[in-house]
């Protein structure tokens, strides 16, 4: 059937820059999409280019293990991550395309006293921030994952943090729904075209120079992940982002036996069923700074000797294929969305190893500080001067990947 599958349009265009775009957001991931996306949907701001060195969503938007919650700490942190998983809900009609969004629920584990104490906190935190999660015992834990071992011996299973609403969603549709969208509002996203300057004057941003050629702009958006110290350093200034690889595996499809999304915080490992039914798998991240896209064999060994403790069916799997990604960490592994010294560039990163969940709510604050140049309610907390004024937004438990 598929050789009468031909003349099929483009989802998006592949035109040449224009000389000028009232905005340019440099990085075709999901949050420079979403960046369009909202200024063409709330602020009807369409000419606009996104411009990426590679492919879209070929960064970590790409290569992410898809877990979306909203189970954080932090009064800023749980309104962001709750407005981006409730987005997500509404994603598929939004863009019209299917992003397979699948609200299937998500627990992070408890196998110490500490992360008992430390998950019904986030509960009780949680239920004054309007996230709907529960601390569950171990007998639910179970009844939640039947191929899960509770008794452990180094680590047993003593409850678990449930949010009911959390889930996975396709990464690649996020991104192609949302490159899809903007093409369809009138704005160029322009990819094999990477930045390799930032023509500044008066303390404004004129221009970036790139492979395709000067394109002049009105505003800047840098929307880079990993390589954001990099643009920022085009720019004139620095970002206390340290870049670093975070990568992921997945076994051979098996029949379905896992219809949850479960996190492993303390043996280190997380873990969900593909629709395809290979089993998702990440680790933590590197030990060192670097700028590679593969992953390292040790992580691989620790990783899945960590998941074998607690999922043991899972030791006789083959594994298929691993790959790595760029994170973009901050000091209190919380985001930045905010002005910079230079008066029309603004900035979007550091979501580190956590922020495919937040793609919707990111762009929808990105594009509303983009807008107006002062951030809103979403984005106030995450300017970057919170480094200097010491107003951490410490969220290292909640990332839930070791660093
Ligand atoms: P990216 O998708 O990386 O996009 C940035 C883009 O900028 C890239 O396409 C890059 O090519 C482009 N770019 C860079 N430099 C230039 C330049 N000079 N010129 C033009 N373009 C440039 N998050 C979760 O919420 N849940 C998870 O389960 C999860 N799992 C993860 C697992 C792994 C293995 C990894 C690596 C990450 C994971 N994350 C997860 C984190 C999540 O993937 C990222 O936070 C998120 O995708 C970042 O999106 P982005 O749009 O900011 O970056
Ligand atoms: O943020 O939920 C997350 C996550 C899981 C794996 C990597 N990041």
């Amino acid at each position: 059937a598929l050789r009468y599958h031909t003349g099929w349009e483009r989802a998006w265009g592949n035109p040449e820059p224009k000389k000028r775009y009232d905005v340019v957001i440099v990085g075709a991931g999901g949050h420079g999409l979403a960046t369009a996306f909202y200024l063409g949907k709330n602020f009807g701001i369409t000419n606009v280019a996104v411009i990426e060195k590679g492919w879209l969503g070929g960064g970590n938007t790409g290569r992410n293990t898809t877990i979306i919650r909203s189970n954080y700490l932090q009064d800023p942190s749980a309104a962001i991550y709750e407005k981006s998983r409730s987005l997500y809900e509404t994603m598929s009609q939004d863009v019209n395309m299917n992003v397979m969004f699948s609200p299937r629920g998500v627990i992070m584990l408890a196998q110490t006293h500490h992360e008992v104490r430390g998950y019904e906190r986030t509960a009780h935190a949680n239920a004054l921030q309007g996230v709907d999660t529960t601390f569950i015992g171990p007998e639910k834990v179970k009844e939640l994952v039947p191929i899960i071992n509770i008794d452990g011996p180094r680590y047993p299973v003593l409850g678990g943090l449930w949010q009911p609403r959390g889930g996975t969603a396709r990464h690649d549709a996020v991104a192609w729904g949302y490159a899809r969208a903007c093409a369809g509002m009138g704005m160029d996203i322009i990819q094999n075209c990477a930045v390799q300057g930032v023509e500044t004057e008066g303390g404004q941003v004129k221009a970036v120079n790139t492979t395709k050629g000067r394109i002049e702009c009105g505003k800047l958006a840098l929307v880079v992940a990993g390589h954001s110290s990099d643009l920022a350093e085009m720019a004139g200034f620095r970002l206390p982002i340290e870049s670093v690889a975070l990568q992921a595996l997945v076994s051979e499809p098996i029949k379905p036996c896992m219809d949850v999304v479960v996190m492993a915080n303390t043996v280190h490992g997380y873990m969900s069923q593909s629709d395809k039914g290979e089993m998702v798998i990440g680790g933590g991240t590197d030990g060192f700074n670097n700028y590679t896209q593969r992953g390292s064999f040790h992580h691989i060994e620790e990783t899945v000797r960590a998941l074998v403790e607690t999922f043991p069916m899972i030791s006789r799997l083959k594994m298929l294929r691993q790959w790595g990604g760029i994170v973009d960490m901050t000091g209190d592994r919380s985001p930045i969305i905010s002005k910079t010294p230079v008066g029309n560039i603004f900035v979007n990163c550091g979501w580190g190893t956590g922020g495919f969940k937040a793609i919707p709510g990111s762009g929808w604050a990105m594009a509303e500080l983009v807008a107006k140049g002062e951030p809103g309610p979403l984005a106030a907390e995450f300017g970057v001067d919170r480094f200097r004024e010491g107003r951490f937004i410490d969220e290292s438990v909640a990332a839930g990947v070791a660093h």
